[in-house]
């Protein structure tokens, strides 16, 4: 077949720079008549111009087939979807043919036929003749359509077909979607330059390549002849600080203009620069994706993306693994974003064969990766923010990749280049890992990392950078271990900072699913939900995680002493002048004061007002918000905060304990109880065992005799406390094993044997909890007596037999009347938080209904935790409420799920509300960690089976 040569494209122009140029172009996108056909061989009869299509559909241009109802997307992560053997693909090659007829407007001759994206295959005919194929899904191609050209109606035929010899080339982690996906455009335009604006000692250096003469008005610059550099006075462009200038490249032809933005990015001593300065990425990778478009992405969807990036402290992004829609570096420029723009290329699935026939090293595919490489840098190459060229994702190592490195070394000697999959490093310029884990990270900051065999490799990458050009799995809830790794990249220079995998959930809308994943359209070989890995849900909305990487990235740090509070700025690039700062005191949620801060530009320590002294929990919030509208955010827009508690005599605290609460501390071994003591001999010193058949009665409680169950609580129907150890897995869990050992054990089905009732003052249960088929368990006593109107509750657990690993989770679960619907609580919020997540989160006093708790992660998982809660109300229903009070705190979910049919469920509409609000009372759970790819929970963060006391009390509200 001719999709299965080697050969990257036939007939095409030569690449050049993605323009914005005054040359008449007639945009081809809109309603094309499509056909798919199940094999690729069908009759070519369909390019004549006068064949007959009005049986075809009809199909929008850009779009995915499978996406408008003609065959189903289809998910991969690593693995090919057809046998490895290149370069032959399936027979089975779904292909689509398109068709449509245009009016050339009068006096119109010449001109380039423009793909800037069809995957995996196209074969282009106008009016009947051949122009030829591309392949390089996420690149453009241009044909000259001069020659075939007539006055009035032209008809385009384009063959596309799903697979190819360049599938090989295209693994990437993300749905097959094969179609024109971005624009077709017949242009007139011709022109191709290459702009260099540097920014060196202070003063800015321009010169182009091309044809023409180059005029920038704002800056005086007219009639500037290509291969002249000369030097000019300006502000340089910086992501923070994203200064653009107006330049005009006039020929004969055509006048084309670009955004000149003056930097420079260097290397020096192992230290990534920008302007002399370093360069530190707080990145995202991101793919191109909308759930109801794939990867035709829509413009307002790209603004977005970047507008969201930029609220969020985000300063980069690796375009993984391909260039993005030309559109979207025009937006990084303008409103500052860097970015690694990566060549469209993985060859992972050969790692599952040894990497055997990779193509990376295969002389036969070298014309194809270096046509890809060309492709990627002529099309982006005058982009201020694109900072450093990747040669691709995951493809091994070979000769191939090196070819590609040294024509773009030649080429563009401005950017470094990136590679991950080749950690000798010797074809790039910058040393880059996926999910080391801190440890590893830290040790490379340092420079003592392992060495290489070969010692100058060895001597040559410890001399450079770091980066991470992936970390932090986003997947499902998480990902933890952020703040960790940020305070690593902050304190050593090597380190370069990272990339978040990854931006977006690639959830697919779907008519009864909610958001389709891996295996949701029958394919015999998927990844199932790990396309679901992103800071934001598929329909842009930010996830906790990207919450928290907002606070982890904040450009402005605060420390408080006792009167002052010192303000530290990490901007690369700008000072503080756009922000305005200011304080506000709470008691126990309330406000109390607010007040400004001066804060000089350049930071510092700026003296605090004095508080009154007062009992009660009071905490000190200090604000950076913008002063004034930037272009991505409205004026008051926040960019970093701070919190402290104060001191009863109004100062901030100054001690090392984490106030906010539990945060997950290692559990303390259980204390005294002030409810009925045991003797040494075990036997309660003031109860009676319960008698068979009466309720029990404490204060406004009723209990099972025989469970020692709560019934009743202040007239309500309740399911009373029990221990619980089983969290609904998170993608973490999951994918790490945990999930498979905890089940092992049995943490899911856990029994509960009551060993004694015993009443007096109050009430004793005494419980060994335990799954079946172990001698693992736990001894828990439940002791409940009346404090006032209401009830406290101290569970006393204590492990019994060799608990050897950690446990997802330790608490009590209840159940309420469904019709509470809201909470209202004193703790932190207002999102979620687990023991390495939740930095998003402060104290306060918060209230959402029941909906708002939860966390809609588009696979189903524990999720909605809110952390270090004091106090918390039920209520809602024209009912009585009640008051949880935890001594100190606890960790509180209420759904309308339990945790089983939390579990079960694998898509979000399986979340069916019940009859009940379930709500669990915890003293901790196991940290979230990122181990789906990446390392788990570090130990800080472990929960593991000890002794430990919860405390709480129950009063009517
Ligand atoms: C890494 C890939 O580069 C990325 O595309 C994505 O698949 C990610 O994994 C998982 O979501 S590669 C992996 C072997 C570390």
């Amino acid at each position: 077949m001719e999709c299965e040569d080697f050969t990257p494209g036939s007939g095409r122009l030569a690449p050049r720079a993605a323009l914005r140029s005054d040359a008449p172009s007639l945009d081809l996108n809109g309603t094309w008549r499509f056909r798919l056909s199940p094999t690729a061989g069908a009759a070519e009869d369909f390019a004549a111009p006068g064949y007959d299509d009005s049986s075809w559909d009809e199909l929008p241009v850009p779009a995915h087939w499978p996406l408008h109802g003609h065959g189903s997307p289809a998910y991969t992560n690593v693995a090919y979807p057809f046998p490895i053997d290149p370069p032959h693909v399936p027979t089975e090659n779904p292909t689509g043919d398109h068709r449509r007829a245009f009016d050339l407007p009068d006096g119109w001759t010449g001109g380039r036929l423009r793909f800037d994206g069809v995957e995996s295959y196209a074969k282009v005919w106008l009016n009947g003749h051949l122009l030829g194929f591309t392949t390089g899904s996420r690149l453009p191609a241009e044909f000259d359509a001069g020659p075939w050209l007539k006055p009035g109606r032209n008809v385009l035929a384009v063959r596309v077909h799903q697979w190819s010899a360049a599938s090989y080339l295209e693994d990437q982690d993300m749905w097959w979607l094969p179609g024109i996906f971005r624009e077709v455009t017949l242009t007139r335009s011709s022109a191709d330059v290459f702009v260099h604006a540097g920014f060196a000692g202070g003063r800015g250096t321009l010169s182009f390549e091309g044809d023409g003469l180059l005029s920038v008005p704002e800056l005086g610059i007219s009639g500037l002849e290509p291969g002249v550099e000369i030097t000019a006075e300006v502000e340089p462009w910086t992501a923070e600080t994203p200064r653009l200038y107006e330049a005009v490249v006039t020929t004969a032809e055509e006048s084309v203009r670009v955004r000149v933005g003056f930097r420079t990015i260097g290397i020096e001593d192992g230290v990534l620069l920008a302007n002399g300065r370093p360069l530190l990425f707080k990145g995202v990778n991101r793919h191109e994706f909308h759930p109801s478009h794939g990867r035709a992405v829509p413009y307002a969807t790209m603004r977005e993306d970047v507008l969201l990036m930029k609220r969020h402290n985000i300063n980069a992004v690796r375009t993984s693994h391909y260039p993005p829609h030309p559109d979207f570096l025009h937006l990084c420029d303008e409103l500052g974003l860097w970015v690694i723009d990566e060549c469209d290329l993985e060859t992972h699935g050969f790692t599952q064969v040894g990497w055997r026939r990779n193509p990376s090293d295969d002389p036969r595919w070298e014309e194809a990766y270096l046509d890809r490489m060309r492709r990627t840098v002529e099309r982006d190459k005058n982009h201020p923010s694109v900072v450093m060229w990747s040669l691709g994702n995951e493809a091994g190592v070979g000769r191939n990749l090196a070819a590609m490195a040294a024509w773009t070394r030649e080429r563009d000697p401005s950017r470094p280049i990136h590679y991950e999959g080749d950690w000798s490093c010797a074809d790039v310029d910058v040393y880059s890992r996926m999910y080391a884990s801190h440890a590893e990270v830290e040790a490379i900051g340092k420079g003592v990392e392992d060495p290489l065999d070969d010692p100058e490799l060895d001597a040559r990458r410890r001399g450079m950078p770091f980066l991470q050009c992936e970390y932090a799995h986003a997947m499902g809830n998480g990902p933890g271990g952020l703040a960790e790794y940020q305070e690593l990249f902050e304190r050593y220079p090597r380190l370069a900072g990272g990339f978040i995998w990854e931006w977006i959930d690639h959830g697919l809308a779907h008519p009864t699913l909610g958001y389709a994943y891996g295996g949701d359209y029958g394919e015999p070989v998927h990844d199932g939900n790990f396309v679901i890995d992103g800071l934001v849900f598929p329909d842009r909305t930010p996830s906790p995680g990207l919450l928290d990487l907002k606070k982890v990235y904040e450009p402005v740090a605060f420390s408080f002493s006792e009167s002052s509070v010192t303000v530290r700025s990490t901007y690369g690039f700008r000072d503080l002048s756009h922000l305005s700062f200011s304080g506000e005191v709470e008691a126990e949620g309330v406000p109390r004061a607010a007040f400004p801060l001066a804060v000089p530009a350049g930071g510092g320590e700026v003296k605090l007002p004095a508080f009154p002294a007062e009992e009660g929990e009071r905490w000190l919030t200090v604000r950076a918000v913008l002063a004034g509208d930037e272009p991505w955010a409205d004026a008051g827009h926040e960019v970093s905060w701070a919190q402290v508690p104060l001191t009863a005599g109004g100062t901030p605290y100054q001690g090392t304990d984490d106030l906010s609460g539990i945060h997950y501390r290692p559990v303390p071994p259980a204390e005294e109880s002030a409810l009925g003591q045991d003797s040494a001999d075990g036997a309660a010193t003031f109860l009676t065992p319960a008698t068979y058949g009466e309720q029990i009665e404490v204060a406004g409680a009723t209990f099972d005799p025989v469970t020692g169950r709560l019934t009743r609580l202040f007239g309500l129907d309740v399911d009373g406390p029990a221990l619980e150890l089983w969290r609904a897995p998170i993608d973490n869990d999951r994918y790490s094993g945990a999930e498979w050992r905890w089940r092992q054990l049995g943490l899911d089905r856990l029994t509960h044997r009551v060993d004694a009732v015993e009443t007096g003052d109050g009430l004793v249960v005494r419980t060994r909890v335990a799954p079946a088929a172990t001698d693992l368990g736990m001894r828990v006593t439940y002791r409940w007596i009346a404090v006032g109107e209401g009830l406290e509750l101290v569970v006393d657990v204590e492990p019994d037999g060799e608990w050897s690993e950690p446990i997802p989770r330790l608490g009590v679960a209840m159940s309420l009347p469904g019709r509470f619907d809201r909470v209202t609580w004193f703790g932190r919020g207002p999102g979620e938080a687990y023991p390495d997540t939740g930095m998003a989160t402060r104290v306060g006093r918060w209230s959402a209904n029941i909906d708002e708790l939860q966390t809609p992660y588009v696979y189903p998982q524990e999720n909605g935790q809110r952390a270090d809660v004091r106090w918390a109300e039920l209520s809602g229903g024209g009912g009585p409420g009640v008051r949880v009070t935890g001594d100190p705190v606890f960790g509180l979910t209420a759904r309308r799920w339990s945790t089983a049919d939390l579990d079960r469920a694998t898509h979000l509409p399986d979340l069916v509300p019940g009859e009940r609000v379930h709500v669990n009372l915890d003293l901790a759970q196991h940290g979230v960690g990122t181990a789906a790819c990446g390392p788990g929970t570090l130990p800080r963060y472990e929960l593991t089976a000890r002794p430990a006391t919860l405390r709480l009390r129950f009063d009517p509200a």
